[in-house]
Order: C-alpha cells, then sequence, then structure tokens
C-alpha cells in the first residue's frame, strides 16, 4: 500500500507535490466540426439540444426516430476545432498541470469498421496532444466519452453485441500507437456506470423500465468490461508505464432515516450504482452479491470462455471518478418525490441546497465517497470531473463574477484535501467544463461550468469568443500554490 501522499503532506500543506491540477472536457461537447475533415457521425451527433433533450435520452424508441425539429448544439459545440490552441493557452496561463479530454471514435473510424484509420482525425488529436506538451500539460485522454460511431449503434445495437470489443480494441491500438509516446494517463470509457441511466450515451442503444433489471445492459457492460481489460494489456505492451484507469460517477448513497429499512435500501442502490462496475475492473471479477441480483431478474449473461480470465489479469490501474452529488434515499413507499442529480437521483435532503438543475450541494459527500472508494479498492483514485453547472451574466464591461463557482470549487478542493489527510492516495483534480461547453443533460450553453466564458447562446447566437471569469483568476492562484490557499 502506497499511502505518498500523507508522507508527503505537513501541517500547512493541503495537496501533495506533483498534484494533477486540470481541468475536464469532452469531445462531442466542445469540439463542433461535426463532419469536418472527414468525420462519421455519432451518437452525440444526433441528440437534439433543449429541454427535449432529457426525455429523449430515457426514451426507447429506435434511433431512426430523430428530432429533426431541435438544433443539434453538439454540431457547432464551442469549436474547439477550430479554437484549440487558444483555449490550450488559456489553460496554460492558469498554469494546468494535466488536460482530460477525450477522442471522438468517429473521426479515427467514421463508420468504425473501416481497415485503415482517418489521417485528418489521427493529425487534429496529435496537435491538441504537442500543443499541450508544448505548454508543459500533461494530456489524459478518455478513450470513449459518450459517443460512438452512430454506424456501430445502428448496425450492432451498440455494445449489445460482442463485436464491438475487437472494434473498439483497433480503435485503441491506434491511439496507443500514434499517442502512446506522448499520453501516459487514459480511461478506457467516460462513466461506465451511466449506462444504468442513459444507456443510449454510453451504449449505444435506448432501453425501457427498470436498467438494474435490463440483461441487455449488464449484457453491454460485460463486452465493456472486456473491452477494457483488453485495452488495459494492449497498453502495457505498447506504452511503458502507461496508466489505464477506469471512470465511474460516484456518489455517496445517504439513507433518509436510521430505519434499517432505508439503511438496507440505500446500501443496496449505491453498492449497483458506485461499486458494481469498479469492482469488476478494480478487483478483476464478478462481485458476490451480483449472482442473486442475477438470478432474481431472470439474467443469464453470455460470457465467452477466456472473457473472465482476461477481467481477472488486467485490472485497472487508478479510478477516476466524476462527483456532483449526493444523494439520499427511502425505503420506496410510492408517494416520495424524487429530486434530480447527475444521472444518480434520490429524495430531497432537507440539509442541503440544490443548484438551478436541482442537483444537491455536498461538498462533505466527496470527503466521504473518497473514503469509501480507497476504503474499498486501496487504488489511486482521480478526481476527473467536479463543478457547478450555473447561469452567468455578463457585465457591461465584459466582466463574470461568478463567485458562486468559487465557493462551490473551493468548498470541494477543502473536502478533498481533508479526504487526503484521511489516508486517500489521489493523484489530482480536473474540474469539469473548464471552459464553457454543451451540457451533456441539457444539451444547452446556458448551463455553464467554465473558467473561461464561450460566447454562444442557446439559441445558436454568439461569436464564440473567449473570456476569463473572475474563477480563471482564482484557480490560477489555487495553482500556484498547490492549493493551499483555500
Ligand atoms: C457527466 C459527464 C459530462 C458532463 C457532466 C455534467 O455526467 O461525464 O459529460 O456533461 O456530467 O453534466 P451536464 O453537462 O449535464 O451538466
Amino acid at each position: 500500500m502506497q499511502l505518498f501522499n500523507t508522507k508527503l503532506l505537513n501541517e500547512s500543506e493541503r495537496f501533495p507535490e506533483g498534484f494533477l491540477w486540470g481541468g475536464a472536457t469532452a469531445a462531442n461537447q466542445i469540439e463542433g466540426a461535426y463532419l469536418t475533415g472527414n468525420k462519421g457521425l455519432t451518437i452525440a451527433d444526433i441528440l437534439p439540444g433543449g429541454k427535449i433533450r432529457l426525455e429523449w435520452l430515457q426514451d426507447e424508441r429506435p434511433l431512426e426516430i430523430i428530432a429533426d425539429k431541435y438544433t443539434y448544439p453538439n454540431h457547432e459545440g464551442i469549436n474547439h476545432y477550430e479554437h484549440f490552441k487558444q483555449d490550450i493557452a488559456l489553460f496554460a496561463e492558469m498554469g494546468f498541470k494535466c488536460y482530460r479530454f477525450s477522442i471522438s471514435w468517429a473521426r479515427i473510424f467514421p463508420t468504425g469498421e473501416e481497415l485503415t484509420p482517418n489521417q485528418e482525425g489521427l493529425d487534429f488529436y496529435g496537435n491538441i496532444i504537442d500543443e499541450l506538451i508544448k505548454h508543459n500539460i500533461e494530456p489524459v485522454v478518455t478513450i470513449s466519452h459518450f459517443e460512438m460511431p452512430l454506424y456501430l449503434a445502428k448496425t450492432y445495437g451498440g455494445w449489445k453485441d460482442r463485436k464491438l470489443i475487437s472494434l473498439f480494441l483497433n480503435y485503441c491500438e491506434v491511439l496507443f500507437k500514434h499517442f502512446g509516446k506522448k499520453v501516459k494517463y487514459w480511461m478506457t470509457f467516460n462513466e461506465i456506470n451511466s449506462a444504468f441511466m442513459m444507456p443510449i450515451m454510453s451504449l449505444g442503444f435506448q432501453t425501457n423500465g427498470d436498467n438494474f433489471k435490463n440483461k441487455d445492459i449488464f449484457q453491454a457492460l460485460h463486452h465493456q468490461f472486456v473491452a477494457s481489460s483488453l485495452a488495459i494489456k494492449l497498453g502495457r505492451e505498447m506504452i511503458k508505464s502507461v496508466k489505464i484507469g477506469s471512470m465511474v460517477i460516484a456518489a455517496p448513497f445517504y439513507p433518509l432515516t436510521c430505519n434499517p429499512k432505508d439503511i438496507l435500501y440505500a446500501f443496496d442502490i449505491e453498492r449497483m450504482w458506485n461499486f458494481y462496475c469498479s469492482d469488476i475492473q478494480v478487483r478483476g471479477e464478478y462481485p458476490s452479491y451480483s449472482q442473486r441480483h442475477f438470478k432474481e431478474n431472470n439474467i443469464e449473461l453470455e460470457i465467452a470462455p477466456g472473457d473472465l480470465d482476461i477481467i481477472r489479469s488486467n485490472t485497472v490501474d487508478y479510478i477516476a471518478f466524476s462527483y456532483y452529488n449526493s444523494c439520499t434515499e427511502k425505503h420506496p413507499s410510492g408517494d416520495e418525490v424524487r429530486v434530480g442529480g447527475n444521472m444518480m437521483s434520490g429524495v430531497e435532503n432537507p440539509y442541503l441546497t440544490a443548484s438551478e438543475w436541482g442537483w444537491e450541494i455536498d461538498p462533505t459527500g466527496l470527503r466521504i465517497i473518497l473514503n469509501k472508494i480507497y476504503d474499498r479498492y486501496k487504488t489511486p483514485l482521480f478526481i476527473v470531473e467536479n463543478g457547478l453547472g450555473a447561469k452567468d451574466t455578463v457585465k457591461a464591461d465584459g466582466s463574470i463574477d461568478d463567485d458562486y463557482r468559487i465557493e462551490y470549487l473551493k468548498e470541494h478542493l477543502i473536502a478533498a484535501s481533508e479526504a487526503i489527510k484521511d489516508g486517500v492516495e489521489l493523484m489530482g483534480y480536473t474540474m469539469w467544463g473548464c471552459i464553457d461547453l454543451v451540457s451533456a443533460s441539457t444539451g444547452q450553453m446556458s448551463k455553464r461550468y467554465g473558467f473561461i466564458y464561450v460566447d454562444k447562446q442557446d439559441d445558436g447566437s454568439g461569436t464564440f469568443a473567449r473570456s476569463r471569469k473572475k474563477s480563471f483568476y482564482w484557480y490560477k492562484e489555487v495553482i500556484t500554490q498547490n492549493g493551499n490557499n483555500i
């Protein structure tokens, strides 16, 4: 067990030396240029914007029913495709040590099935990586973040089909070959457990009913576990001192009362949400509780010979996770009102306030979940998403005073630093949406996360001009002082 963080810290320090400070984005939420450079269509390209998106994401109708009348914000994103140098220069100005971004599978393989990769796509990401390195920013790559070539979704039903494993591996091999010398940190699937909430984004197919009881979801996840393990095996063969992580949405689940029924309910749901995927990816085996769950829900997985060995022999190097909110649960009686969150939802917690989108704000929950995950696995952790979606106001002189964002981030960083003092090995922190981008759940620009404001509005208007918010200067100072000023 390596407790390097605690050893290095003295009383006045909050974060260890070499802590990876940075920001995070995803290709489909920033790049735009959705058909430029031979890119193929992805799932994300057909997601409508606006309120309808959430309903559509949970709609079980086939992909062909595309809502033409809505806008497609991902088509333009924030046009990072043409602004990436300027954006990276701004990240460098804040002193980023690392930057997490994703590669769009369909820029490399437009349908997912080509025999040779698309050179223009490789050049685009090669340029991003070179630009980061020029600024001494460590690239951290998500291989698949809520998108896949649309062709694979339509032809195979996405990850339901085992065929996706070999196609994904081809894709990984190309990435490792071209970028492996420059990129050390990778993660395979963004929020792999989001499959339980929005399978269309992470698995490429729609469902209805309770996804925790859905055989297709568990089968598709099995394929992703095998694919991820094979990618880890390949990465270790191809890249010296590579680090490949899993990536999950994490949240502590609190029982609303001390009624044992509420406690058991919260415990069960937390285990499925938070730990089912990482138990497999970190420990290398299906957890004991999964057997009863499968049996009671008539889920019989098709597991090919060798799959379980592959999963066992190629576990992850670290656990990356997103944290936005905690969840509070109560044994269902049928009359409870559910409140939102980043996919995981629950009943209202009377001790917490919520963002405008109903996501409950709970910095202490971050300390709790960091400890829970670390206690369970003793594996290095990496907070790769955390942030506040809020509407920003641009003042007459162009400035943006986002004190609410500073407050949110500050409280969460203090909580993270307390977890480090508790003994948690934390590698870094990449704030989500370090530059304003298209929101994944709403498809809108007005839910902004960035340190950098982008002049692009929900109705599609705007110049794409970038400007620094107050939080930009605050974060710069945090990084300069390695978090000791918060
Ligand atoms: C996570 C996703 C991100 C991101 C974030 C914030 O689930 O990994 O892609 O968007 O949530 O969510 P939203 O954009 O809906 O506010």
